[in-house]
């Protein structure tokens, strides 16, 4: 029988082999971007520390105390040359948090800081806060985006499941001192809002995604933008769709803006997700669109289709058929870490270039809408082909 003492050991010793993992891209990859053999954060990733009692006295068992459900849609951030993760990690208790987590290279050995985020309320409180993104602003300070929910107020008696979803805005300049401000005054709720990274006439812009309901998009029509004139009291006045749902596509139910665009001298490059619905349930994948660097509002290539999609393990989980991504960093040299979640469960890790990105973007066939385009899309490229392998 081993002590307490050595089961505390093996404890921290199989959590270090876990986090120290190396992680190699699969060999199969379909040219515009890599996947990888290992998932990047999980919950079992969250120090033992935070889920044991190591007093012998308190817990002769060595019991989990506090357990965590999952480790999921991760801002992110290239902070004093670590690629750095606001993780949302969900307690056993479904209350989801910030926690940061930093790899010396962006694909293996994520290691969380020993504390999560102190996050301040707001005036009202919120019950959930999640999903956060990051934006190192050019005003000088990093903004961190997410989600606040809160009961419905207007719910009826007896149904404690109707919520909100407010925008909630922090900001630092060091990731662990974070100042609360206002939440974002909006005539609907709001989720997936971002901010853009330069100002844009002077104002900051917003990517938004307004919504009818908790759920329900409804008559929100997309991602939107807006302008405000102070992050410190955001209210939008004005919303324009810039990238609108349509009938039949990926994004039919609802989209949202992941992290903030990467600017390319090609123009704004963007990734978001479309959810569309089936049997199964809903269905979330990621897809991409640019904008010009003249008119961020303006989009210049829609690739028809997804980016990615949840496959193999990656379509299981909490809430299974889900793809989602609200963080990503892009190295001085081109190369792009592309963070996402699978299933609201864990932390998954993709690469590709901006010119790849780029490529990707401006050369894959727009969605024509209809299965007649398609097919005369794909007749187009066999034709093509069929010259090129005659002429071999
Ligand atoms: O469960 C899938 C996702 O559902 C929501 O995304 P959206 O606002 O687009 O519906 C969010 O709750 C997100 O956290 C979650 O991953």
């Amino acid at each position: 029988m081993n002590t307490f003492q050595e089961k505390v050991t093996a404890l921290f010793a199989d959590h270090e082999t876990l986090i120290t993992k190396k992680n190699y891209p699969l060999a199969h990859s379909n040219g515009i971007y890599n996947r990888y053999e290992n998932p990047i954060v999980t919950a079992a990733h969250t120090p033992v520390f935070w889920r044991y009692d190591l007093d012998e006295k308190t817990n002769p068992y060595l019991m989990e105390r506090i357990g965590m459900n999952a480790a999921m849609n991760s801002g992110a951030i290239k902070w004093n040359g670590k690629y750095v993760l606001v993780v949302r990690v969900e307690g056993d208790d479904r209350k989801s948090f910030f926690a940061i987590a930093e790899s010396p290279n962006g694909v293996d050995n994520f290691r969380f800081w020993d504390y999560p985020v102190t996050m301040p309320d707001d005036l009202i409180p919120a019950t959930n806060i999640y999903d956060m993104r990051l934006t190192a602003h050019e005003d000088g300070w990093i903004y961190g985006l997410f989600c606040a929910e809160r009961h419905d107020t207007n719910a009826p008696v007896g149904d404690l499941s109707s919520a909100t979803a407010t925008c909630a805005i922090a900001r630092t300049k060091d990731l662990i001192n974070w100042e609360r401000l206002p939440d974002l005054k909006t005539k609907s709720q709001q989720r997936n809002v971002v901010l853009h990274p330069e100002f844009v006439d002077g104002k900051y812009a917003l990517y938004t995604r307004p919504q009818d309901g908790f759920i329900d998009t409804g008559s929100g029509g997309g991602i939107g933008w807006a302008l405000v004139d102070d992050m410190t009291n955001a209210e939008v006045k004005e919303e324009k769709i810039i990238d609108a749902r349509h009938y039949h596509t990926i994004k039919e139910v609802k989209n949202g803006e992941g992290p903030h665009p990467i600017k390319t001298d090609k123009g704004w490059l963007h990734l978001a997700h479309g959810v569309r619905g089936c049997a199964a349930g809903l269905r979330y994948v990621l897809y991409m669109y640019m904008t010009s660097l003249e008119d961020p509002t303006k989009v210049i290539a829609a690739p028809g289709g997804y980016f990615m999609a949840p496959e193999g393990e990656e379509r299981i989980g909490d809430v299974s058929n889900v793809l989602f991504t609200n963080g990503w960093i892009a190295d001085e040299d081109g190369k792009v870490f592309i963070y996402y979640a699978s299933s609201d469960t864990r932390m998954h890790v993709a690469t590709s270039t901006i010119d790849r990105l780029v490529d990707y973007c401006m050369n894959t066939p727009q969605d024509g809408l209809t299965t007649t385009a398609s097919v005369n899309t794909l007749k187009k490229m066999i034709d093509h082909n069929i010259k090129i392998m005659n002429n071999k």
